[in-house]
């Protein structure tokens, strides 16, 4: 098959993601799937005027129904664009077919939509589904039938890596092989990481918890047994948690077996050629870090197609304390649901975090080719989160312990933006979510916080021309998944306060990945007049060669990155582009246009919230 560099740029246009013609942006850019009647309502204007201007809105028969003047914003860093806001949150009307006008500026036509339909939802969720491990993809649970495929690294069972890595250091290997079949792949690549799993399944688990424990209906219908399309449907267990499960059930066979030893790195001592100091420790609890080719596979390569053996890497503090932490998170939400998977569970969560105590300096620090790295130095946050997530499960006073020792606990520490990489704020929200077993003035102090950060992000979405609550320097490889992580807090925050600043910022930052933003571009497949199309993705890879399929629905590009510009098309745009614009649709891009479970989860935790608002 041709390496996808050497196609030219008339064959890339001409097998991009669909043969249809992609429409132009517009100057007046919104939520390209139309806003809610009943929500807040903005648009974004890019124009040199210093002054307000008049807009109006117009209905589907030509009827002016709301008109009034731009808010001036101005010059905005993060677009590079001179920015007017139309905030027409006044016209309330449901209907098909509005526009707005500026002079001779006109948007695309609008629905305002009387309640929500479920769409976004459901299809960010079988991305789930469809990046599934070891199990055929069937054609009867996909929307079209080009996206079915066999099962791919059926079955995934892998020794520990013992071979030279980039930097020549021969790696010693293990005993064992373990069964590491199932879960989900990480992104474009068919790696699988149990610091990426864990935080994508963590989310996902959580807009079910949030649902359950806050008694909302239309939620817990969306995500119900029998309302996605899983195989599971009909075994009577909600969807959502089904389609976690088969994560889960990875994550926990990546735990190390009682009674093994293994040599790893102990931090970052190192000795001769800058070779890792490895030594043997009793290694029984731990969870490995990863599983993942030897060395990267081409674009595109079918998960069933995959020719290169696949190792086990050695196993990480952060990989299992972030076991520890999903698996109490399961034990709790599982209890009732299935008390034995839930016993499971709080077993393997307590030995990884026992294991992680013992060895709380082995960081994925080093080099490997085939795979990410997904390397953290600060495990701080990990050691919260897992603390926090046990503690609200058992009660232990030991957890209790660790959680009170916690700077994120004492508040000496901000619990900071939520990623695979910092994890406190998931405590926080599972301690203010679920706080039975929290004193009331603890209770209060976690809940406190995490309203304060919410009115941080609040603030953010003032300082910037698109009104996002979101506002780096730089936008980083992700920042797509930043902003919707963001959400969540947000949205948390509305369901502790009910105050309405808060549901507007989840608004905000939907309608930005939706579209409104500088591009004027969805930055997710099928939804949209100008969707993503071709993802940095193995299989979804039609833009790379026609007999490969393009991707599904409800899939979220990484988006815009201005900070780590290394792949041959970034490397390109570096310093020609606003932090905003830094994005293109193309399957090389893989800094700017992968996608992943972690920032799946979040677009679908932020649809099922603003679903279950009525929006
Ligand atoms: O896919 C690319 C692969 O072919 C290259 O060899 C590799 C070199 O670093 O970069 C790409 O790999 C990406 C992978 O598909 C998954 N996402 C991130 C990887 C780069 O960090
Ligand atoms: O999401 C990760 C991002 O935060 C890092 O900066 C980047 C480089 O290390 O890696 C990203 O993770 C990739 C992972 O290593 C492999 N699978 C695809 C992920 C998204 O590109």
């Amino acid at each position: 098959m041709k390496p996808v560099l050497f196609l030219s740029a008339l064959a890339m246009m001409m097998t991009a993601g669909t043969s249809v013609a992609e429409e132009a942006p517009r100057a007046i850019v919104l939520n390209q799937t139309g806003l809610a009647s009943a929500g807040p309502k903005l648009a974004i204007l890019a124009d040199a005027a210093a002054d307000p201007l008049d807009w109006r809105l117009v209905d589907a028969q030509g009827t002016v129904v709301a008109q009034g003047r731009t808010r001036v914003f101005g010059d905005d860093a993060a677009s590079g664009q001179h920015v007017h806001q139309i905030d027409f949150s006044g016209a309330r009307q449901a209907g098909q077919g509005y526009r707005l006008t500026v002079g001779d500026k006109v948007s695309r036509p609008f629905d305002l939509k009387a309640g929500p339909d479920g769409k976004l939802l459901r299809a960010s969720l079988s991305f789930f589904y469809q990046q599934r491990s070891g199990v055929p993809i069937a054609a009867t649970l996909v929307e079209r039938p080009d996206l079915a495929r066999p099962a791919g690294h059926r079955p995934d069972t892998a020794t520990c890596f013992n071979q030279a890595d980039p930097k020549g250091q021969v790696w010693p290997g293990c005993d064992y092989t373990l069964d590491v079949s199932g879960g989900w792949y990480d992104a474009g690549d068919q790696g699988k990481y149990v610091v990426n799993g864990g935080i994508s399944v963590w989310t996902l688990v959580n807009a079910y918890e949030r649902a359950r424990v806050l008694k909302r209906g239309r939620a817990l219908a969306e995500v119900a047994d029998g309302a996605l399309a899983v195989p599971e449907r009909g075994n009577g267990v909600p969807d959502i948690l089904d389609e976690a499960r088969f994560e889960l059930e990875f994550l926990l066979a990546m735990q190390v077996p009682e009674g093994k030893s293994l040599e790893v790195p102990l931090g970052d001592q190192k000795g001769n050629a800058g070779h890792y100091l490895l030594t043997l420790i009793n290694a029984g609890g731990l969870a490995h870090q990863k599983v993942g080719d030897a060395h990267w596979t081409g674009l595109p390569t079918a998960p069933a197609d995959d020719p290169v053996t696949r190792y086990l890497y050695y196993p990480t503090t952060a990989a299992s304390l972030n076991l520890a932490a999903v698996a109490a998170q399961a034990a709790r939400v599982w209890k009732d649901i299935d008390p034995a998977f839930a016993d499971r569970c709080l077993k393997a969560a307590r030995r990884a975090f026992a294991a992680a105590q013992r060895h709380p300096d082995i960081l994925a620090q080093v080099e490997f080719s085939g795979s990410g790295g997904y390397g953290d130095p600060h495990l701080d946050d990990e050691v919260y989160w897992a603390a926090a997530e046990l503690y609200a499960t058992t009660g232990d006073a030991a957890y209790l312990a660790v959680l009170r020792a916690s700077p994120y606990f004492t508040g000496a520490q901000d619990t900071g933006d939520m990623s695979w990489g910092s994890v406190a704020t998931a405590g926080a929200l599972t301690l203010a979510l679920v706080p039975d077993r929290l004193e009331a003035a603890d209770r209060d102090r976690v809940r406190a916080r995490l309203i304060a950060l919410a009115d941080t992000y609040v603030a953010d979405g003032g300082r910037t021309g698109y009104h996002l609550p979101y506002a780096p320097a730089a936008y980083p490889w992700g920042s797509n998944g930043s902003i919707l992580n963001r959400a969540i807090v947000l949205g948390l925050a509305y369901d502790l306060t009910g105050k309405a600043a808060y549901r507007a910022a989840v608004v905000d930052a939907a309608d930005y990945v939706l579209g409104r933003n500088p591009l004027d571009r969805s930055y997710v497949t099928g939804f949209g007049a100008r969707p993503m199309r071709n993802p940095h993705h193995r299989f979804w890879a039609r833009q790379a060669d026609a007999r490969y399929p393009a991707p599904p629905a409800g899939v979220l590009s990484g988006g815009p990155n201005s900070s780590a510009m290394t792949d041959a098309v970034a490397q390109g745009m570096r310093g020609g582009c606003a932090p905003q614009t830094c994005w293109v649709d193309d399957l090389r891009a893989y800094t700017m246009n992968e996608v992943t479970i972690n920032w799946n989860a979040p677009l679908a935790w932020v649809a099922l919230w603003l679903d279950d608002m009525g929006f």
